[in-house]
């Protein structure tokens, strides 16, 4: 206990390698401390893993600031390694602005627009790894499918797809500490973000798509050309790795869950809540930071002005005090209130879009496959936020 503030202070570094690898001891002990905890490799930064603290920050957008960045560095003090999201990055009023063309465009119309095409290239996928067999779950199902089918929609040419996966990686290694893990993946960042840059531009997407449609909301006058290219890149920098992520967990959950996998097989309107639940279970984005905007408090602890606060929204997703029994992936549980796509304003504004690749790829594969087989071990690529694997390695056992 740090007796001056009476906040439990803990050893833990929640970006070493251990605890990427295996993150729920932590999560547990981080819980079990209190509602609000400090750690001592990152002295200024308080954080919170129960669900309703993380939930109470997510949901006060006024108190709990984005405009500083959602990473451990606090952009009033230090600079960003790119110029700002305007969306994720971005307070109202302005993130009122720009979200309302980002959610128009992902919208439930949207889906019902794209739900055929989304739908015949997960089945055109899945059919291709049932004749293979035995898959790489990562690189054969759940890589190639976001990166073929979200970059289509927002009207990205074919080539050079691969720098969405760099990218992805640098974007989300950068809400984290400088470690190891940041500085390989920021290795590459010039050639890659020059070409990330490049493809914002309006001349390099397709007519109607997601992409175009934000140079469309310029031309109306609801966002300044200036801002359009940076909106693409919010497409680019959080449409890709994330989904891609989901359904890896997802396929993970299930290969490692056959009873769960024959609920599935045995009734296709389970893929939904079966996403939803490897989306709890095994949360995709681990952490956000907020930034206090004025001194403020957290379950009556006092928090001062400009402090990070650390949200583990892995920990809130199986805090016991919100879910019973929240180790068991469980594909009927209907997890409402996961704060796996945040909660609150900045609560993702793709998740229709996620909700659809998920729902498409995991009934293309209860269609054809009656069971999964895990063939070995898996391995996982750390990251300073995203639960990510490399490899798992699988069979697909025909229907
Ligand atoms: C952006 C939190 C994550 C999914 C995300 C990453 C980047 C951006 C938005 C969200 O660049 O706007």
């Amino acid at each position: 206990m740090n007796e001056n503030t009476a906040i439990p202070e803990l050893e833990f570094d929640p970006y070493a390698p251990e605890n990427l690898l295996d993150p729920y001891p932590m999560h547990e002990a981080l819980r079990e401390a209190g509602p609000v905890v400090k750690l001592r490799p990152y002295p200024s930064v308080v954080a919170c893993a129960r669900h309703e603290q993380v939930h109470a920050v997510l949901n006060d957008h006024q108190s709990f600031i984005s405009g500083a960045g959602v990473g451990l560095t606090n952009f009033n003090l230090e600079a960003p390694f790119r110029p700002k999201s305007l969306i994720l990055e971005a307070d109202p009023p302005l993130h009122t602005q720009t979200r309302a063309v980002l959610s128009r465009i992902l919208s439930p119309k949207t889906v019902m627009q794209i739900r055929a095409t989304f739908a015949a290239e997960a089945d055109a996928l899945v059919d291709r790894c049932v004749a293979k067999g035995e898959i790489d779950g990562i690189h054969d199902l759940a890589q190639p499918y976001p990166l073929k089918v979200f970059p289509d929609a927002v009207g990205l040419e074919a080539d050079g797809r691969e720098n969405l996966l760099l990218y992805g990686d640098m974007v989300f290694n950068s809400m984290g500490p400088r470690n190891e893990l940041l500085a390989r993946s920021t290795e590459r960042v010039a050639p890659v973000t020059t070409w990330i840059m490049e493809h914002c531009r309006r001349e390099h997407l397709r007519p109607g798509g997601f992409g175009d449609q934000i140079y469309q909301a310029a031309d109306s006058g609801e966002i300044s050309f200036e801002q359009a290219p940076l909106l693409v890149r919010s497409f680019l920098s959080a449409g890709v790795d994330t989904t891609i992520n989901g359904l890896g967990n997802a396929l993970y959950s299930l290969a490692h869950h056959p009873e769960q996998y024959a609920k599935l097989h045995a009734d296709l309107t389970l893929a939904r809540p079966a996403f939803e639940e490897a989306l709890r279970w095994e949360s995709t984005a681990q952490t956000f930071f907020r930034t206090a905007g004025a001194d403020t408090a957290i379950a009556g602890i006092q928090v001062q002005k400009e402090t990070k606060v650390l949200c583990f929204l892995a920990a809130a997703n199986r805090d016991p005090r919100k879910w019973p029994e929240p180790d068991r992936y469980d594909i009927e549980r209907r997890p409402s209130g996961h704060v796996a796509m945040g909660s609150g304003i900045h609560g993702c504004v793709g998740q229709v879009i996620a909700r659809l690749e998920g729902e498409v790829v995991l009934t293309a594969l209860a269609k054809r496959v009656k069971r999964i087989d895990v063939m070995g071990p898996h391995t996982r690529r750390l990251n300073n936020t995203l639960r990510a694997l490399e490899t798992l390695p699988l069979r697909l056992v025909a229907a």
